[in-house]
């Protein structure tokens, strides 16, 4: 009514106008900011002790902070450029070394005689020390198997929860918190893996791929591998999709796919196109379509939010990793070995690396930049590098029962042929290789100024969720081998009074 008489609220204007809150800042807001603080100190980190330079010289460099290896000078005699044997019974020293010469970057010769000096030390000390403390014994054997820069994260807390339980001077309350916290994210883990499961059971594709590996908690497994964090929840179920036709898929060219079958998949994923349907025999069309709605299901989430169209990224992805695929086929069914660097160009593709990693960057990064995705398909380092760590201890855990199923020959075997070696020496050095390759990943998150920080971490975490799952042998195809973890991590809380 436009005559109407209205009252006033007669209030008073916000205290608050966006030049004040533009302005808050706060000591608290960034917590990198200790470190900054002791990355200025570096000059006097060599008049600290050997644990205290190691583990700074390790925080730092794990978030980003270049200290240079020389920090570790003054505790080498010069002449020989060794670590004094004054330090060889350091035991805690010792460690802390030996997690910080895992964030070396390759030429950093300080860095090689710190690990040499530590490893050799720490074997030492647990051989012969027989009152050794039972805590620091099992922790020392433990980074042995597996330094902790290469672990994976979630289930390094957990084993460190029940090892920080049994320490005489544990804070009770801290315990306490920290397997809360952990319990409620496990809750949350639960509740994502019942929505995976009723999308997976619908789909139909263990009954219908029933000659492939069903394997919906492992992959599980993987993607809570690349991101663990609760906000990521998005990227988790989407990886596992990812994950499940992956597998799926590698098991189509690698057991049950004729050569003619694979030809036509190939050609029907770089066709993206879905009247390729039509000549594809019958269990290929679940697969494909299965497939084909999974990435548009992704592209359609990030098109809605942010108005970018991903699709080309996504199926110029796919259309590499079949095409590696299929050479590998191909060669299978020629009975070739390839050498071990012609069989590493195409296997850092077709261990799925590169697309795994695009994928994430899509699920992970708003705004996602069309330059980024350039950059990403054509594998640029910090890609390439991570992948070949997958690749090559994926070989080391799978390739025994591959070479029985007739697979492709993988690194162990091609290096085999290529040096007319044993399989013990080829083994040897595709360790080696993991080894010189984290040397390069940490070069590139250390020198990184393109990526995210998540996206980085990601791309870190995926090579750790490999060294995990291949460790004792194939923890992804073999069910028993993941059993353990996945009930720790997964199905078992931390008992709480
Ligand atoms: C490995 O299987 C496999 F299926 C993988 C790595 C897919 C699982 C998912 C992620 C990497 C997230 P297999 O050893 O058969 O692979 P290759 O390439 O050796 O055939
Ligand atoms: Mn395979
Ligand atoms: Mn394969
Ligand atoms: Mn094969
Ligand atoms: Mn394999």
């Amino acid at each position: 009514m436009a005559n109407a008489t209205r009252r006033s609220g007669n209030y008073k204007p916000t205290l608050w106008d966006d030049d004040f809150l533009q302005s808050i800042t706060s000591d608290y807001a960034n917590t990198d900011k200790i470190l900054e603080d002791l990355f200025n100190m570096v000059d006097e980190m060599k008049f600290m002790d050997l644990n205290a330079t190691s583990l700074s010289f390790r925080l730092l460099r794990q978030h980003g902070f270049l200290v240079p290896q020389e920090v570790f000078v003054g505790f080498m005699d010069e002449k020989a450029g060794k670590f004094k044997n004054s330090f060889q019974n350091d035991v805690k020293g010792l460690l802390s070394l030996y997690e910080a010469s895992y964030l070396s970057m390759e030429g950093e010769t300080i860095m090689d005689a710190a690990r040499d000096f530590a490893i050799h030390n720490l074997k030492e000390i647990v051989k012969k020390q027989e009152n050794l403390d039972k805590i620091l014994a099992s922790e020392i054997n433990h980074t042995l198997e597996l330094p902790l820069h290469w672990r994976m994260l979630r289930l390094e807390a957990r084993w460190f929860i029940d090892v920080y339980e049994t320490m005489h001077d544990m804070n009770p309350i801290l315990l306490e918190f920290a397997k809360l916290d952990f319990n409620m994210v496990q809750a949350m883990y639960q509740e994502e893996l019942k929505q995976l499961s009723r999308w997976y059971t619908n789909t139909k594709l263990a009954e219908k791929m029933s000659f492939a590996r069903d394997r919906l908690v492992e992959c599980f497994l993987w993607a809570i591998g690349f991101t663990f964090e609760p906000r990521f929840r998005y990227c988790r179920i989407m990886s596992v999709k990812l994950a499940i036709l992956i597998t799926i898929i590698d098991d189509i060219y690698d057991v049950y796919g004729t050569l003619d079958e694979l030809e036509l998949f190939t050609h029907a994923v770089d066709r993206w196109d879905i009247n390729a349907l039509k000549q594809l025999p019958d269990y290929m069309k679940i697969c494909f379509l299965a497939l084909f709605n999974s990435m548009n299901e992704l592209a359609y989430d990030v098109l809605k939010v942010q108005d970018f169209n991903s699709i080309s990224y996504l199926k110029t992805m796919w259309a590499e990793l079949c095409k590696s695929y299929l050479l590998e086929a191909k060669w299978c069914s020629r009975g070739h070995t390839p050498s071990l660097n012609e069989f590493l160009e195409n296997a850092i593709v077709s261990i799925t690396g590169p697309l795994i990693l695009v994928h994430t960057y899509l699920c992970i990064t708003n705004p996602v930049k069309e330059k980024a995705l350039e950059d990403l398909v054509q594998l640029p380092a910090l890609i390439r590098w991570t992948s070949l760590i997958i690749r090559l201890t994926d070989d080391l855990g799978t390739s025994p029962d591959e070479m029985m199923k007739g697979d492709v020959a993988k690194s162990v075997q091609c290096y085999m042929h290529e040096k007319d070696c044993s399989e013990e020496d080829a083994r040897k050095y595709v360790n080696y290789l993991v080894g010189e390759t984290w040397k390069k990943v940490n070069k590139e998150s250390l020198m990184n100024h393109v990526y995210t920080k998540d996206f980085t971490r990601a791309a870190l975490n995926f090579a750790r969720i490999s060294q995990c799952m291949y460790q004792h042998g194939d923890g992804h195809g073999v069910p028993r081998e993941s059993k353990d973890r996945i009930m720790s991590l997964i199905m078992k809380p931390f008992p709480l009074p």
